[in-house]
């Protein structure tokens, strides 16, 4: 990515009021959590997480699910921000220095944005932190990492499987999410949409969204996705390697 090509979106950047920022689990490939798809290596392998990742997988076998969200979930823990996550932290304060503000609407159920610093970050597909009773939703704590669950499934109170807090296909997100999620799109007039293959809806709406409220668009990812014609800037690269310039050239060297 060269330097012509980062200045007019990080001139936009710069220059915006209110920006939203929707990240996937490529924002965290270089924190070295495999992205969904890549999720299932070693004794995975031979599973599609998108029949895992739904209640009729917990429902019918809730040790193997359970099993699959505590090895996810030690192995977020594990890991750190990247410089990717730091530098929309960085951003977010610049434009609130500005009077600007900037959201964040995460896909990602690892927590790092937070971990990073940002503030105003809304997990639109839950935490894999946190876990709850299936039947009564009552929150039930996971034994700190690097500790898995001493039982598969772990069972509550109620004497029915804990489950993570994580929004699985066929559930709706939380109604709290989208609100916030919508309220955000109505009135930016930047989106950033930074590593994620656009193809889980309702997130995957959420750039058209903003083009129809007359928001300019950035999207980050070293692919083509659905939506990089529909995008002003295009920038192919690692989320880890372009967000930092982009902040950079926005708001000067850190
Ligand atoms: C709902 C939590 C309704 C769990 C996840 C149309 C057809 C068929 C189905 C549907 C449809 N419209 C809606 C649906 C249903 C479904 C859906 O969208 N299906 C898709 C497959 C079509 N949606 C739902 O079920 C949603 N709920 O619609 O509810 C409803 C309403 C009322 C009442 C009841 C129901 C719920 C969706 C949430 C599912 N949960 N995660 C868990 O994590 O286990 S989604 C999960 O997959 C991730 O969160 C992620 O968002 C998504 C995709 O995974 P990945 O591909 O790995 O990640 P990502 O998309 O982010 O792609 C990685 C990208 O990073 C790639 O583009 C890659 O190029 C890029 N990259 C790689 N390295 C880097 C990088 N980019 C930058 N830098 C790098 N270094």
């Amino acid at each position: 990515m060269d330097d012509q090509a980062i200045h007019p979106p990080a001139q936009a950047l710069a220059q915006a009021r209110s920006v939203v920022v929707l990240t996937g689990a490529g924002v965290s490939a270089e924190s070295g959590i495999p992205t969904f798809r890549d999720t299932m290596a070693g004794l995975w392998a031979s599973f599609d997480p998108q029949q895992l990742a739904t209640p009729e997988a917990f429902a019918r076998d809730p040790e193997l699910v359970t099993r699959w969200y505590d090895h996810r979930r030690l192995g977020c823990a594990a890991c750190e921000p990247n410089p990717g996550h730091l530098a929309l932290a960085r951003a977010q304060g610049e434009l609130a220095r500005r009077g600007g503000s900037l959201t964040i609407l995460t896909q990602n159920v690892d927590g790092l944005h937070t971990r990073a610093g940002a503030e105003n970050v809304v997990e639109l597909h839950g935490s894999i932190m946190t876990w709850r009773c299936s039947k009564t939703a009552e929150p039930v704590t996971p034994p700190p990492p690097p500790e898995p669950w001493p039982e598969f499934p772990p069972i509550s109170h109620a004497g029915a499987p804990v489950r993570p807090d994580v929004v699985w296909f066929g559930e709706a997100l939380p109604e709290e999410a989208l609100e916030r999620s919508f309220e955000a799109l109505q009135s930016c007039d930047l989106l950033l949409s930074v590593g994620t293959s656009s193809v889980v809806y309702p997130a995957a709406g959420f750039i058209e969204l903003a083009c129809a409220n007359g928001a300019r668009t950035i999207e980050v990812n070293p692919q083509e996705t659905p939506i990089s014609s529909i995008v002003t800037w295009a920038l192919r690269g690692r989320s880890a390697e372009i967000l930092p310039r982009l902040v950079a050239v926005a708001f000067g060297a850190a």
